[in-house]
């Protein structure tokens, strides 16, 4: 017996690449529904690899009673609508948006860091899926954290262009094409052009000087982490279709040497280690597309502060970042709560 789960926002990349991995991952489906806006209604998706097609039904006209999950990823508009319907039908939401990551009744997780806080979406029937930037980064620095004590973190971003959505990868494709062909070249959907070029704003602006995409690094961190950590975070739009990057500096309570460092994110869940100190020895994001692992390289100590690492951290922003994140949370529900599959 399995789960009869719907997928919201089913067309876009998120919620695409949720069909793809509940197909790879042969998650205990006894029904699966793709349901998206009126505009979508009536197109056929494939349901990953299955060879299975889903015809995609209308989100304004869908019953969410009887279904057991629903995986919103159709942005934070579509959730203050309809994550609340869903959650009082008896539906349990995993919301990919960022609308109820920072609400105390809801639980903010990621599996291999703070599974067992799933527990509190009981409350409200809701759980949240963190912003990818952050998702990556705490599954590397979890396992560090319980080895010496996260005093501080200092993080720039490397963010590729379809966390901002299709919109964002047609952008840069368009703008690559016609600088090279010898065509006008127009900023429409990023604020500076980001072929050849890099943006350091991600989100909207916020009355300090932050971005909101920086706000949700601190604050995310803090709630999956423990508040004690200080972060600070310039998140910055490169050039690159898939795979968030991140260049990442800690400061320790306790003492913890590179070597030891490495030595532990090896053997830590979710982490894949490759830190070769050589020539191509480090993951760079082209290589991590399609994959389900936050890599880590470039370990080293930093001698400018007391017990200070310096590393790097890549993932693929719409699987760990989203889409394999929310599978993740819905296989914890199902094995911890739910209880409904062989
Ligand atoms: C980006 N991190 O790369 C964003 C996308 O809060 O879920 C995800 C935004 C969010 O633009």
């Amino acid at each position: 017996m399995g789960y009869r789960v719907a997928v919201v926002g089913a067309t876009g990349n998120v919620g695409r690449e949720i069909l793809n991995i509940l197909a790879e991952r042969q998650f205990p489906l006894d029904e699966v529904a793709a349901v998206a806006s009126a505009s979508s209604t009536g197109d056929v998706i494939d349901f990953g690899d299955s060879g299975k097609e889903l015809k995609v039904r209308n989100l304004e006209h869908f019953d969410f009673s009887g279904w057991d999950m629903a995986l919103f990823a159709a942005g934070s508009e579509v959730s203050k609508i309809y994550v609340p319907k869903a959650a009082q039908a008896g539906c349990t939401v995993i919301d990919n948006s960022s609308l109820y990551r920072m609400d105390p009744d809801v639980p903010l997780i990621v599996p291999e860091v703070n599974a067992e806080a799933i527990s509190g979406y009981t409350k409200k029937n809701i759980i949240a899926n963190p912003n990818c930037s952050t998702a990556q980064l705490v599954v590397a620095l979890k396992p560090l954290h319980d080895a010496a004590k996260i005093k501080r973190v200092v993080v720039a971003t490397y963010q590729s262009v379809s966390g901002a959505g299709k919109r964002g990868m047609d952008e840069l494709f368009e703008q690559s094409r016609n600088i090279f062909v010898g065509d006008a070249n127009e900023a429409d959907f990023f604020t500076k052009q980001i072929a050849f070029n890099v943006i350091p704003h991600i989100d909207s602006f916020l009355d300090d000087g932050s971005t909101k995409e920086e706000w949700k690094m601190v604050v995310e961190t803090k709630k999956i982490l423990g508040s004690k950590i200080k972060l600070t975070a310039t998140c910055v739009r490169v050039p690159v279709f898939v795979g968030h990057s991140e260049a990442v500096n800690v400061e320790f309570e306790n003492e913890l040497s590179a070597e030891q460092a490495q030595a532990i994110l090896r053997e830590a869940p979710g982490v894949m280690l490759v830190d070769k100190r050589e020539d191509g020895g480090y993951v760079t994001p082209v290589e991590c597309v399609g994959e389900y692992a936050t890599y880590v390289s470039r370990v080293r100590d930093d001698p400018t502060v007391e017990h200070g690492l310096s590393l790097w951290v890549v993932s693929d922003n719409l699987r760990k970042g989203a889409a394999l994140n929310a599978v993740q949370i819905a296989e914890l529900l199902g094995r911890k709560h739910l209880q409904k599959a062989a």
